[in-house]
């Protein structure tokens, strides 16, 4: 069996699907990922991009951050869930997806429909002050941001989106490690798998994989013999093909 038959044979037949999205899962709705040929690493506008999630530099001089985080909100507001995104909730509402393990930040899979969606990496919806743990939602942070170059609580602390930057925890780590053990088959979609700890998730994995991702990955995590499709191919000509014969 070829990939497409192979992958259309293993939804039909699973009842316990976990999906893990990356970066590459949002790219053709025109939201950029980070290590792709077009990713925020291959910027030339902006030094260290590597910093923008950075947590201690963040405490240090936010404006980076920020900077990137208004253009970001533009980007997410005005964009469309992709084919694939749609195809996911088909297979939701099927029953037979129990679980979106997200890595990415844009709601997207929630924009399409998607309920059964974990941010691990967390979202934009929720902002917290970093000192006091004041509450802000998404609509008094982008009021904020109209007339504070930094969004800061009452207390004088910065205000941060709860997204999960590098050198902090990742959210809901036991859950997803659970879905992944046990479900009977796991798809992993636009990620390069390098980082940690959601790049470990491939390895708790209870049945079979696919993996979809065009470009460069790392399967140091990944069972080779749960691996039964590696597909390295855009995402959406990839699933308009399974939609077909599905
Ligand atoms: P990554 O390391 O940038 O990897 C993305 C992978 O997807 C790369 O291998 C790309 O080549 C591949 N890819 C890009 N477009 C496609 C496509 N259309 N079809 C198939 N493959 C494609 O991203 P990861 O998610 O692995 O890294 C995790 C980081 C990226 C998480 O912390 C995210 O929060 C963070 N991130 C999220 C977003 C978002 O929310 N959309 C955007 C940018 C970065």
């Amino acid at each position: 069996m070829n990939n497409l038959e192979k992958t259309v044979y293993l939804l039909k037949n699973s009842k316990n699907i976990t999906v893990l999205s990356g970066a590459g899962m949002s790219t053709n709705a025109g939201i950029a990922d980070f290590r792709g040929p077009n990713g925020i690493y291959t910027r030339a506008d902006i030094d260290y991009p590597e910093r923008i999630f950075d947590f201690e530099y963040f405490k240090k001089d936010p404006h980076l951050f920020y900077k990137f985080h208004r253009e970001f909100l533009k980007t997410i507001e005005n964009a469309v869930p992709t084919f694939t995104h749609e195809f996911l909730l088909k297979l939701e509402k099927e029953g037979k997806i129990k679980s979106i393990i997200t890595q990415n930040i844009d709601s997207l899979h929630q924009k399409a429909g998607s309920e059964k969606v974990l941010e691990i990496h967390g979202g934009v919806i929720n902002n917290y002050c970093i000192e006091c743990h004041k509450f802000f939602s998404y609509e008094v942070l982008k009021e904020k941001l109209k007339s504070e170059d930094i969004p800061k609580c009452d207390c004088g602390g910065v205000i941060k989106p709860d997204i999960v930057f590098f050198g902090e925890m990742v959210k809901s780590l036991d859950q997803c490690q659970k879905q992944v053990q046990d479900s009977d088959l796991l798809i992993i979609l636009g990620s390069s798998l390098t980082v940690t700890p959601a790049a470990f998730l491939p390895s708790y994995a209870g049945g079979k994989i696919i993996i979809v991702n065009k470009g460069d990955i790392s399967f140091f995590y990944v069972p080779e013999k749960k691996l039964e499709v590696y597909e390295n191919n855009d995402i959406d000509s990839f699933f308009k093909k399974i939609s077909n014969l599905y």
